[in-house]
């Protein structure tokens, strides 16, 4: 199927047909404006039983909400280990200076490190614990693969911010992932408070798609990744949103866990305090939505952005991590 600068409507990849359910990035507001495409996916993807890795109330909570915060679920030597681990990432990253290491705007301070289990051990580890792993493959109803991971540094004084986004919409219109079978775990490794620009969520937002104006430039996450621009809603789509929903901190000590749905709604502020904040943060997808091509891009991004071909399901791993 011929496939446009800017866009590809539905497609054929061997033989199976594939429909585009969130068309977003239209070529410009007179030919394509902004719309609100009702979620066209379940949340919550298993009917929960008592053997299932999160209680009753927390998977209904996450259904109802799109994101879940769950504390003490690591014990203090796991979390100083991930803290050490994370450390070194971040010094060898410094080093590095690969495509995989993103700098803050304007500076050269570390903002974001990717692949983290292809970097270090203990992360590889972490990534298949039954605590992100387990909940993913239940929240997902599927096996699972990392389809992206990153130390998110976020440095005390000169800390930027995220500006509002669904990450759905870029893994659908960049990475070709075609449903809203995905979650992010987010594990604190620093205290994340609401002041030192913690996760900013809007509950309920994940039943929303949010299709957005604007073609994807050539090269869009070479400056998406420092601040994004395409792909973000309007402000009256924004005010729309935090009105009917709300605005949750999702603050927590170091080793708080953070899971949130492909498409709630979600940002955070600047960090002017002398407190970094800083959490390690895999996306787990289910292994029957891997990415085809973008749906909205000319061509799709590096591997170290979005795990690509046939995805090898995570093995999950039970007991401590050190
Ligand atoms: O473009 C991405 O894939 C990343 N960007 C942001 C701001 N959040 C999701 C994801 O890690
Ligand atoms: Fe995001």
């Amino acid at each position: 199927m011929e496939m446009t600068a800017s866009r590809r409507r539905d497609f054929d990849i061997a033989g199976a047909h594939i429909d585009d359910a969130y068309p977003t990035r239209g070529d410009g507001p007179e030919r394509w404006p902004e719309r609100w495409i009702d979620r066209a996916d379940p949340v919550v993807w298993s009917d929960w039983t008592p053997d299932a890795p999160i209680t009753q109330d927390q998977a209904a909570g996450f259904a109802r909400d799109g994101f879940l915060v769950l504390h003490n679920l690591f014990a203090p030597r796991e979390v100083e280990a991930l803290v050490e681990a994370a450390a070194q990432l971040r010094a060898e990253g410094r080093d590095r200076a690969g495509d995989d290491v993103v700098t803050e705007p304007g500076s050269d301070a570390v903002r974001t490190i990717f692949r983290l289990e292809d970097h270090d051990a203990l992360m590889a580890r972490l990534a298949r614990d039954r605590r992100l792993a387990g909940v993913a493959q239940f929240l997902l109803g599927d096996a699972v693969y990392i389809h992206q991971s990153r130390l998110n540094y976020k440095p005390g004084f000169s800390g930027k911010e995220f500006y509002w986004h669904s990450d759905f919409e870029t893994w659908h219109a960049e990475d070709g992932m075609p449903r809203m079978r995905a979650v992010s775990a987010s594990l604190l490794l620093t205290d994340n408070r609401a002041q030192n620009g913690a996760l900013m969520l809007m509950p309920g937002s994940h039943r929303t798609f949010v299709s957005c104006v604007g073609a994807t430039p050539e090269d869009n996450h070479k400056s998406s990744l420092k601040a994004q621009t395409v792909g973000t809603p309007s402000p009256e789509s924004l005010t729309k949103l935090a009105e009917a929903h709300g605005i949750t901190d999702a603050e927590g000590p170091a080793g708080t866990l953070i899971l949130f749905d492909c498409n709630t709604m979600h940002g955070s502020n600047g960090n002017i305090t002398p407190f970094p904040r800083s959490n390690a943060f895999f996306v787990y997808n289910a292994v029957s939505n891997a990415v085809t091509e973008p749906f909205a891009a000319a061509t799709p991004r590096p591997e170290w952005l979005a795990r690509r071909g046939t995805p090898e399901p995570l093995e999950v791993a039970t007991g401590a991590l050190a």
